[in-house]
């Protein structure tokens, strides 16, 4: 079923030829997701069985966390330097309030503002795996709200909030209709409501990507 496309990349991550895997080691592999969702969107996937089969809001506690810490830390020096090659900041928007003109040199602020990490409530995907994607939804392959939403709702669990521990896994049958398909729109750059019009949202992400990006 397409819902193991992701096995491969556990099983023999050694055998993808096509530049899809950026790291792999015992423990993990470090892939680029094959629709991203924004600029730059990589999975990491822990290749340990019985891991990999399991639900991520369910296992990833504090000992997880340390354990795969350096693997996130290396997920994002890949997306950053990524963004240091392609872009250059967008100094014409200098009375742009959000405007950040040494985001491209300072790693942390880049991180705390255009680093999203963390899980899905309902993974589409069975092989257990931990998005690291920068928040700026900017893709072609952004193609509707559900997509939009998974990432810009309840329905993604940060890396931050887990383990869930007090709160409990949102495991109410109609989530996805609750947060994919009724939730509105709420641009993640200036929070305006796009209510259920994703092309006019789409076409915003642009501007708001441009304010702050330019290519080299
Ligand atoms: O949440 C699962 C993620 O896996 C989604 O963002 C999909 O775009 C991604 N995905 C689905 N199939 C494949 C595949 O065959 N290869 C890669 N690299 N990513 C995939």
């Amino acid at each position: 079923s397409w819902r193991y496309a992701l096995e491969k990349y556990v099983a023999h991550p050694e055998t993808i030829g096509d530049g899809t895997v950026v790291y792999f080691d015992d423990k993990v592999s470090i892939i680029r997701d094959s629709f991203p969702k924004s600029e730059c969107h990589l999975l990491i996937l822990p290749r340990l069985t019985q891991l990999s089969r399991s639900h991520p809001a369910k296992v990833i506690d504090g000992k997880f966390k340390n354990k795969f810490e350096p693997y996130i830390d290396c997920a994002i020096n890949y997306i950053f330097k990524h963004f240091q090659e392609k872009f250059r900041v967008q100094k014409s928007d200098e009375n742009n309030p959000n405007f950040d003109g040494d985001i491209l040199e300072d790693k942390d602020k880049f991180v705390s503002r255009f680093l999203q990490i963390g899980v899905h409530s309902v993974p589409s995907m069975k092989n257990l795996h931990i998005h690291v994607i920068s928040r700026d939804f900017h893709s072609v392959r952004l193609k509707n709200k559900k997509h939009y939403n998974s990432f810009n709702t309840k329905f993604f669990i940060s890396w931050d909030d887990l383990p869930l521990s007090g709160k409990i896994l949102d495991t109410d049958k109609n989530i996805e209709t609750k947060y994919l398909k009724d939730h509105d729109l709420f641009c993640c750059y200036c929070q305006e409501n796009f209510g259920n019009k994703f092309s006019l949202l789409k076409k915003h992400l642009d501007v708001e990507f441009n304010k702050n990006f330019e290519l080299k």
